[in-house]
């Protein structure tokens, strides 16, 4: 088995935290995109699509999309719990990982997409649309900054999939040059107990 990644990348990093959460390990193997390895006739043949993180099994399965992979693991290893235990706190934790990957990580990969020079070649970068992504998160954010107000973790009592990928969210707005306004005191409490876990460092 190995993982087809990326490290500065965040959508295999929110795969790489939730591993090192659950105390999984598995063989990684960099994909360059930087030098653009995930259009390259052989990463194609394992990924069409051209993303990563794509999990490669023994038998030669391939899985690819980090939510995919990480459900994978999580049938396979139900303990520790990072989606949920019965039918309600998994449907809980779905809905809000949803609403963290589409409001929060989706948004701050449009805003980079349309600002960074990195994707100037690759992208028609359009002003206004990194300012909807911007409007977009942190309408996302002030209501997250609210939902925590009164609990410790995004979807429940415990720690889920939707804070893993709530980190991952933050952490790549502000690679796109996107701040936390300093008002967001109960998101920021929230943040700063994620990134003092030792899986944030994956
Ligand atoms: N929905 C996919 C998104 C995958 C994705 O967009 N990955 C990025 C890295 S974070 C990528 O590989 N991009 C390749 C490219 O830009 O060509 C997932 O959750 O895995």
């Amino acid at each position: 088995m190995k993982l087809y990644d990326y490290t500065h990348a965040p959508n295999p990093r929110k795969v790489r935290v939730y591993l090192a959460e659950k105390g999984i390990q598995v063989p990684l193997q960099q994909v360059d995109l930087t030098k653009g390895e995930q259009r390259s006739p052989w990463f194609l043949t394992i990924n069409p699509v051209g993303g990563l993180p794509v999990l490669e099994l023994d038998d030669g399965t391939i899985i690819p999309e980090s939510l995919a992979i990480i459900e994978y693991f999580e049938e396979l290893y139900p303990n520790p719990p990072l989606m949920g235990t019965d039918p309600v706190s998994r449907a809980k934790i779905r809905a809000y990982e949803r609403r963290c990957e589409q409001g929060v990580l989706n948004q701050a990969a449009t805003i980079f997409q349309h600002t960074s020079p990195f994707f100037a070649g690759r992208v028609d970068q359009t002003p206004k649309v990194a300012e909807i992504a911007r409007n977009n998160l942190t309408a996302r954010l002030v209501w997250l900054n609210d939902e925590l107000k009164d609990r410790e973790w995004v979807a429940g009592d415990s720690i889920s999939v939707a804070d893993v990928t709530l980190l991952i969210g933050i952490g790549w707005a502000k690679v796109a040059k996107y701040d936390l306004d300093p008002a967001w005191t109960n998101l920021a409490r929230w943040y700063e107990k994620m990134k003092a876990r030792p899986s944030a460092k994956a």
